[in-house]
């Protein structure tokens, strides 16, 4: 009911953190792009293959002076998977203990999205995908939340081999993609999502570029090769970008949605990362994912805070310079000085600077279990923890399913009209 809405309003009013100066508004009015990087973790960056960089690009742009990047960023993803990493993304909000937010709300649920509060202050708003735009509810979703357009596979030309597993390879979708972004009004909000890294890491050999690991796990050793592809795709749109003058003015955000080897195969990830044994706080910490905001003139350089995927929203916005004090996000900005540094998985564990928390076992930041040699303090301080991720998670399936946002219209809001938007593509654009 609209009383569930107090609750979620004290939380915010005792959680939110404040912008820093620093930063907020560095990015007002530049064109902003959102770049998933599909199954993308952060253990391939400098990751090497017999002495070869797996993602000399990605490299190359996490190091650039003018990217901040986050080395302790973890995708908080559930069985929505990439949904969920976009729900958290552009609502601040999680994804469900079970199933997809997008699949079973995104038609019918009130949403404040980043897209609409962006198309109300003059940008235009766009997604890019390769696949068929109704997986994962898309075609609905974006709907709600404000995407102007939606340029899903009916928009793209498809022939024989241009295609592998879930849609377009990367590499001729971003290509493709180009001319739909020349056609869209300044300042937009574009968000560009790669597929070919995707399970099981199929690929043609005309682009196998580097050697296959060698764990001898069927399922995991083609990853850096679709790795390696994507990261010649994400090299290839930035050279783009360059050319075009938008590698200037636009914000450029970066980003892997979830794991792209689950913790099924503890041997080959032991054999990847060079460890003896895989610990239940190793497989935590092979939850990271690339998380990087490239800006001219940003002073860049790598930030150790501890956040994950619930925290973008906020922190874009701030950068942004849109006052957002009265909307409902869970997460807070990354680069605020007091934030809570407490990142929640979805199951109810926790990582955090200090403690994390693992099923019922607590780890100290050297991955010492120490459960049992807590004192009282460090006891209650994991309690507190423990707590906050019950309470923000419990929150957000709260706003989720019961729709609580079509409660409350934050100032300066507008409620998405749904009908305002058709993605149907018509003949004669390819
Ligand atoms: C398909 C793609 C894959 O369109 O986004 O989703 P995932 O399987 O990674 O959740
Ligand atoms: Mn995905």
């Amino acid at each position: 009911s609209s009383s569930d809405m107090d609750g979620v309003l004290k939380f915010l009013k005792n959680n939110r953190s404040v912008a820093n100066p620093e930063y907020f508004g560095k990015a007002a009015g530049k064109n902003v792009f959102i770049f998933h990087l599909e199954s993308f973790q952060q253990f391939l960056i400098n990751y090497k293959v017999n002495g070869k960089e797996v993602t000399p690009n990605i490299n190359k742009f996490y190091a650039d002076q003018n990217t901040l990047s986050f080395d302790n960023f973890y995708n908080q993803v559930g069985q929505g998977k990439t949904s969920d990493a976009e729900t958290m993304l552009e609502n601040s909000l999680f994804g469900l203990p079970s199933g997809s937010v997008m699949t079973s709300y995104g038609t019918s649920n009130t949403f404040q999205a980043m897209p609409a509060i962006l198309d109300q202050r003059g940008y235009s708003t766009a997604a890019f995908h390769g696949d068929v735009g109704s997986f994962w509810n898309r075609d609905n979703t974006y709907k709600s939340w404000g995407y102007n357009y939606f340029f899903s596979e009916d928009y793209y030309k498809n022939k024989t081999n241009y295609s592998v597993g879930y849609g377009l390879k990367d590499k001729i979708f971003l290509k493709q993609s180009i001319k739909y972004i020349e056609k869209l009004p300044q300042p937009f909000y574009a968000k560009v999502i790669t597929v070919t890294n995707h399970y099981p890491y199929e690929l043609d050999k005309q682009n196998q570029h580097i050697e296959k690991t060698e764990t001898g796990d069927n399922t995991v050793d083609g990853y850096v090769q679709t790795a390696k592809y994507l990261d010649e795709s994400f090299g290839q749109f930035v050279d783009y970008l360059k050319k075009s003058g938008l590698y200037d003015n636009s914000m450029i955000v970066v980003y892997g949605d979830h794991y792209g080897i689950s913790n099924n195969h503890k041997k080959a990830i032991s054999q990847l990362l060079n460890l003896d044994t895989v610990t239940s706080y190793d497989l935590a910490q092979f939850q990271k994912v690339p998380f990087m905001i490239h800006l001219n003139g940003l002073k860049g350089g790598i930030n150790h805070t501890y956040g994950g995927e619930i925290d973008v929203m906020p922190t874009l916005l701030d950068l942004l310079g849109i006052e957002n004090k009265d909307t409902i996000q869970l997460g807070n900005d990354l680069l605020s000085p007091n934030r809570n540094q407490t990142v929640a998985f979805r199951n109810g564990d926790f990582v955090s600077p200090g403690f994390s928390k693992i099923g019922s076992k607590v780890y100290n930041n050297k991955g010492e279990d120490v459960t049992e040699d807590l004192t009282q303090t460090q006891k209650e301080e994991v309690k507190k923890q423990t707590e906050r991720t019950d309470e923000v998670l419990s929150l957000s399936d709260k706003i989720v399913t019961g729709d609580l946002l079509r409660f409350y219209t934050p100032e300066n809001f507008k409620k998405v009209n749904r009908a305002d938007f058709s993605y149907k593509y018509r003949d004669g654009m390819k």
